[in-house]
């Protein structure tokens, strides 16, 4: 008899000690909560949701480890101890020397942009996050997208989707004079492109080339360890490396850094700011002190920071950001077997929904991705995010509505929570909306706030 070939899984690198109940609801009563949210998964009550895919941000589960470290907590107004550990770690990690905590990563955003940017500059960037654009354009700025053009397309399968295009930003540089841009600014993996990494061949190009212009790069490593995992697996000559080893290489080009600490670190809240130059040090611990709290604790208790140091020396295993990345491939190829239109390649914390295939009958004016994520929270109670039009929100010169290329939800997959299971309940319920989005009408937005509209933006059923 011939031999099987037998495949072998992977698996989570940990069990469960310790469970959080979470509640099923009825259809009757879901149909309910999401009117009453204005068709926004944002405004839904946590205690109306079954399984919570809106976000990877605070929302993971802690170690035995953080949570034995957050009996530790020194809450010392100043100099507590756990803020020198949380330090070392930074060093050791990222390989900044300087480093200021914030209560979260936009809040390092706005500390960054406030020193850097002047009224009229401009910020180039791999592709636009929500709070990172905003903070720069509320410093003054103007945001230049120079990521590569695949990017833009959910079915190109390109394997770094999150580079920069060195000719744009190159054409930028010339055109507008390199005083003029105060640093570029670049996520790896790209959020809103669907969670896609660099190559580390990239930001070597792009750091020569800003070298040779005296432009600044700054990095936002949020998910660092993601965009290290893709370049471990998809590049070159860094096969046998550690993440650990390839995000030092990674960090080694930047002159300093933001981290919203909520998601690779894997803690409920906390943020990291971080560089190399001693200037910049010296008016973000000046300035942290205004908008934040004291230089040694940034708007955190003393506990928090212990909980980071502690993820920090976590998020670099290499069996935890496989089970990761692994548990976000699972539910991309299930869905697959259902022909569910998808971004590709699936991205490090989320898989999207393209869902301009999805609806292809929705104009984008009808807010496609926003009503496919009301119709799956109907369906089952999981909870995903639009990252469309919504969120794209208004031009700032001209006050009209942006019409991005990419029309997604975003099912997002916090660490270490859900198991295989859950997966299967969510890819079953994502495959029946497929199956009946024949009649899926669409939205009207009927309350839009001025900044960061998705977050409580309320919509009407057409
Ligand atoms: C995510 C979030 C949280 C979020 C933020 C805005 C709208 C919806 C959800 C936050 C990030 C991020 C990157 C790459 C900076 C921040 C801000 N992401 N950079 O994806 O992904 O950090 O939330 O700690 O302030 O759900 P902060």
């Amino acid at each position: 008899m011939a031999k099987k070939i037998i495949k072998r899984s992977w698996a989570e690198p940990f069990k469960i000690k310790m469970v959080e109940p979470i509640s099923m609801t009825s259809r009757e009563e879901r149909e309910k909560a999401i009117r009453e949210a204005g068709y926004n998964t944002f405004l839904l009550k946590s205690k109306d949701v079954y399984i919570d895919l809106l976000t990877d941000s605070g929302t993971n589960a802690m170690s035995d480890y953080q949570w034995a470290g957050m009996m530790l907590g020194d809450e010392a107004y100043a100099g507590s101890r756990n803020f020198y550990n949380l330090w070392d770690n930074v060093k050791k990690f990222y390989g900044m020397p300087y480093f200021v905590p914030t209560h979260q990563g936009r809040a390092a955003e706005h500390l960054i942009s406030k020193i850097m940017i002047k009224p009229g500059d401009y910020i180039p960037g791999n592709m636009y996050f929500t709070t990172t654009r905003l903070h720069q354009e509320l410093a003054g700025a103007t945001f230049i997208d120079v990521i590569i053009n695949e990017a833009h397309e959910a079915q190109n399968t390109h394997p770094f989707k999150g580079n920069i295009d060195l000719n744009k930003l190159e054409a930028l540089i010339k055109k507008v004079g390199a005083k003029k841009i105060p640093y570029v600014s670049m996520a790896g993996p790209v959020n809103m492109a669907g969670g896609q990494p660099f190559s580390m061949k990239n930001l070597k190009d792009v750091y020569s080339l800003t070298n040779k212009y005296g432009v600044k790069l700054w990095f936002d490593a949020t998910r660092a360890t993601e965009n290290a995992y893709f370049i471990k697996l998809r590049e070159k000559g860094y096969e046998s490396k550690t993440i650990a080893a390839i995000l030092k290489e990674m960090c080694s080009y930047y002159d300093g850094l933001w981290v919203s600490a909520k998601k690779d670190l894997m803690v409920n809240i906390g943020g990291i700011l971080a560089t190399r130059n001693k200037k910049v040090y010296e008016e973000a611990r000046n300035m942290v002190v205004v908008y934040e709290g004291l230089h040694t604790y940034g708007g955190l208790a003393g506990r928090d920071m212990e909980a980071m140091a502690r993820g920090l020396e976590e998020m670099v295993l290499f069996d935890n950001v496989k089970a990761r990345i692994g548990q976000v491939e699972y539910c991309g190829r299930e869905l697959e077997k259902y022909n569910v239109p998808l971004v590709y390649p699936f991205g490090g914390h989320a898989i999207f929904l393209d869902a301009k295939r999805f609806l292809p009958h929705l104009k984008q004016d009808l807010f496609p991705a926003q009503s496919l994520a009301s119709e799956i929270y109907l369906d089952s109670g999981v909870r995903g995010m639009e990252r469309g039009i919504v969120s794209s929100g208004r031009d700032p010169q001209t006050g009209k509505n942006q019409y991005p290329k990419l029309e997604l939800v975003r099912l997002t997959f916090p660490r270490r929570v859900y198991t295989q299971a859950h997966i299967d309940v969510t890819v079953e319920s994502v495959a029946q909306v497929f199956q009946d989005r024949k009649k899926i009408k669409g939205l009207k937005m009927v309350y839009e706030p001025k900044y960061l509209r998705f977050f409580q933006a309320k919509f009407k059923k057409i």
